[in-house]
């Protein structure tokens, strides 16, 4: 029987994930789970034929070009490729895969959560009762915005934007989106296309953002977008942090341009940013859009698949370079 491949897998996955690849792989796992500095990530890719990482692993150009020769494949445990410079990994002979559709439904959920912390006052309403700060009640308490009704603006219409809105019209919202094409109708679903960022923004009363993050999308809200909203809209972000020029968006809540912001995602992770922080009207969470049981299974699995189509001589079903 030949050798099975050496396969790095950089975090923590879950078990079921981790004895699939250990049944098929020669694999190296990280035992404690911390983020590879970049000198150690080029030392552990030394001796293994593939990557399993996450996107808390950064590939750029000078990691790939650190690369060994036998290292074929960086099969992604994400949908999102930001950390991987694909034109050097193309250059470089090896295969990229992400994993598409099956973090679609949990990320989706997570935006309908931030949405709904962020309208409802969710975070402020928690942390007031564990302070023991409840004291009072009258029907001019904690009023915030209701969402149904409302517009809900997706930017980027892709697999997770139309759970998205799917999710959002369950909620009797009313779906308008920007993307670079259009979606055919049985996928928009009625949803109202606008064909410039500017004619989605002046029509979302809650904008949630749903696009990749590459050049032309870095800091796509920032102080001139944000002015295009309507007066006391709400921003959702579960994509990438670097959508978004924190400091215009801080700006924006703290004058009440911005009712309030839902965010899932920072420009500094872990950490966030300690300036929205330490607002009233946000609500925030770590980066775990995709954080579920059945997700995480499925992510893995499907990093798995690619990998396995690699190997076996198939072209990965998940390939983006
Ligand atoms: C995860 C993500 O945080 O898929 C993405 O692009 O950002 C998330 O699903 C992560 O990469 C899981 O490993």
């Amino acid at each position: 029987m030949p050798d099975k491949p050496r396969l790095l897998i950089t975090r923590k996955l879950t078990d079921a994930v981790l004895m699939r690849a250990a049944r098929d792989y020669d694999v190296t796992v990280n035992a404690d789970d911390h983020v590879f500095a970049t000198d150690e990530l080029i030392a552990k890719c030394q001796d293994v034929d593939a990557v399993l990482p996450c996107h808390s692993e950064h590939f750029s150009a000078d990691v790939i070009s650190a690369l060994p020769k036998r290292l074929k494949i960086i099969a992604n445990h994400s949908v999102g490729v930001d950390h991987v410079d694909l034109v050097a990994a193309k250059d470089a002979g090896v295969v990229v895969t992400n994993t598409p559709d099956v973090l679609s439904d949990a990320t989706a959920e997570i935006a309908m959560l931030c949405m709904l912390g962020a309208a409802r006052r969710g975070a402020e309403g928690d942390a007031m009762i564990r302070a023991g700060k409840w004291d009072f009640w009258s029907p001019a308490f904690m009023v915030g915005r209701q969402v149904t009704g409302k517009r809900f603006g997706v930017l980027g219409m892709g697999r997770v934007g139309q759970v998205a809105a799917e999710r959002a019209r369950g909620f009797g919202m009313i779906v308008h989106y920007h993307n670079r094409k259009p979606v055919p109708e049985h996928l928009a679903k009625g949803a109202v296309f606008h064909d410039t960022v500017e004619g989605l923004f002046a029509n979302s009363d809650v904008l949630s953002l749903h696009c990749p993050a590459t050049p032309q999308t870095t800091g796509i809200i920032n102080k001139d977008t944000i002015a295009l909203l309507p007066d006391r809209a709400i921003l959702v972000n579960t994509a990438r942090g670097n959508l978004v020029d924190e400091a215009a968006l801080a700006d924006a809540l703290e004058s009440g341009k911005l009712f309030a912001a839902g965010l899932d995602v920072f420009c500094d992770e872990p950490g966030g940013n300690q300036r929205i922080s330490a607002l009233k009207n946000v609500f925030l969470l770590p980066h775990i859009g995709s954080a579920t049981e059945e997700t995480r299974d499925a992510m893995g699995y499907r990093a798995l698949d690619n990998l396995d189509a690699y190997f076996k001589g198939r072209e990965p079903g998940d390939r983006v370079a």
